[in-house]
């Protein structure tokens, strides 16, 4: 049975692509203002599928997302000034200027830090769902990986322990084109990721990756299988990386009819569509809607511009648990023996 999104629900999933895409052209000024540390990486064109495959969790649910889920952190509760403060390495940042980009969690909010690593974060997922298993629990885990990264062991091995385990764990695995100049022909010998999943004995799936709806209600399937214990999900999204792998990165390996192509099927354009055909918006809503983000971000921007840089204290904080005082170490070595069990 599909389950119909309300007026409400879509126009939501709206917002937070719009404000998704919004903050990335924001953080595309400040990048070229060099007031970013590092890198950038856009989810231009990728919005959709993290907003959607998101705002199909429930709360108590888990969430760990690689660079391309910006939209996926904002369902979840993150605020656009975390998002300003971390890309310009404040102290008031969730990591306090250590990290920058997405690399932070938020564990009330049910989001788990991500790893660098590619592939390594679904091991890291599936033990978050065998935590939930075993505390009986209904809590699903939700993660991504590129097609890229679905080459690694740590994505085999990860999903084959949930899938031996039966986890409630649900991967989305993102086929944008590319995996930084790598065009996918080149990165696999088959057409859909999803068809890997027959392999591991789990279900797999592929959806248009750019139907916001389409993504939801195929989430909605795999959260609703893995809180019946029916296991793993591996849920393919076809969509297109609109920029390179990050701001330095110009794509030139990219063929503009490509571009051409996904531009046309942009998902928030598409959404845009849906919802002007079916009545339940129209250019006045979509303006309102763009304004609100507009002012949100204007406030977020200047706080996380007023922000100091990090005391280089911190540096040295949370590196390491706290080492026990002298006087705790002394009365440590005082305790008597513990007494072999007999
Ligand atoms: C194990 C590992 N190898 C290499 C890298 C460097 N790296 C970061 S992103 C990336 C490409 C990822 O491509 P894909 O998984 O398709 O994701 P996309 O960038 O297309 O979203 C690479 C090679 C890494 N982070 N981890």
């Amino acid at each position: 049975m599909e389950e119909t999104l309300t007026p409400e629900q879509l126009l939501d999933m709206y917002y937070y692509m719009k404000l998704t895409r919004l903050v990335e052209e924001r953080l595309q000024r400040l990048y070229r203002q060099g007031k970013i540390v590092g890198g950038l990486y856009r989810s231009l064109g990728q919005e959709g599928e993290s907003v959607a495959s998101a705002y199909a969790l429930e709360a108590g649910d888990f969430l760990a997302v690689m660079i391309r889920n910006l939209g996926a952190l904002f369902v979840r509760g993150v605020r656009p000034w975390e998002i300003f403060t971390q890309y310009m390495g404040k102290g008031t940042s969730p990591t306090r200027g250590k990290d920058n980009i997405v690399h932070f969690g938020s564990v009330e909010r049910g989001i788990i830090p991500p790893i660098s690593h590619l592939g390594d974060l679904i091991p890291v997922m599936a033990g978050i769902a065998l935590a939930s298993k075993m505390q009986r629990k209904r809590s699903v885990a939700l993660t991504y990986i590129g097609d890229g990264g679905t080459s690694t062991g740590a994505f085999h091995e990860g999903l084959n322990f949930a899938a031996v385990l039966k986890l409630p764990l649900i991967v989305i695995a993102e086929d944008n084109g590319y995996a930084y100049s790598t065009p996918k022909h080149k990165q696999m010998a088959i057409e859909n990721i999803a068809d890997r999943a027959i392999g591991y004995g789990i279900f797999g799936e592929t959806v248009d990756g750019n139907d916001v709806i389409a993504v939801y209600q195929a989430t909605r399937r795999a959260i609703r299988r893995a809180r019946e214990g029916l296991g793993p999900t591996l849920l393919e999204v076809k969509t297109f990386r609109m920029r390179g792998h990050a701001e330095h990165d110009d794509a030139w390996y990219v063929p503009r009819e490509l571009l051409e192509y996904w531009q046309k099927r942009d998902p928030i354009l598409r959404l845009e569509t849906y919802l002007k055909e079916h009545g339940l918006a129209d250019e006045t809503t979509f303006e309102e809607i763009t304004r609100r983000i507009e002012q949100e971000i204007e406030a977020d921007l200047r706080y996380a511009e007023e922000s100091p840089m990090p005391d280089p204290q911190i540096a040295l904080e949370g590196v390491y648990a706290e080492p026990p005082s002298l006087h705790e170490i002394s009365s440590i070595s005082r305790e008597p023996e513990v007494k072999a069990r007999s």
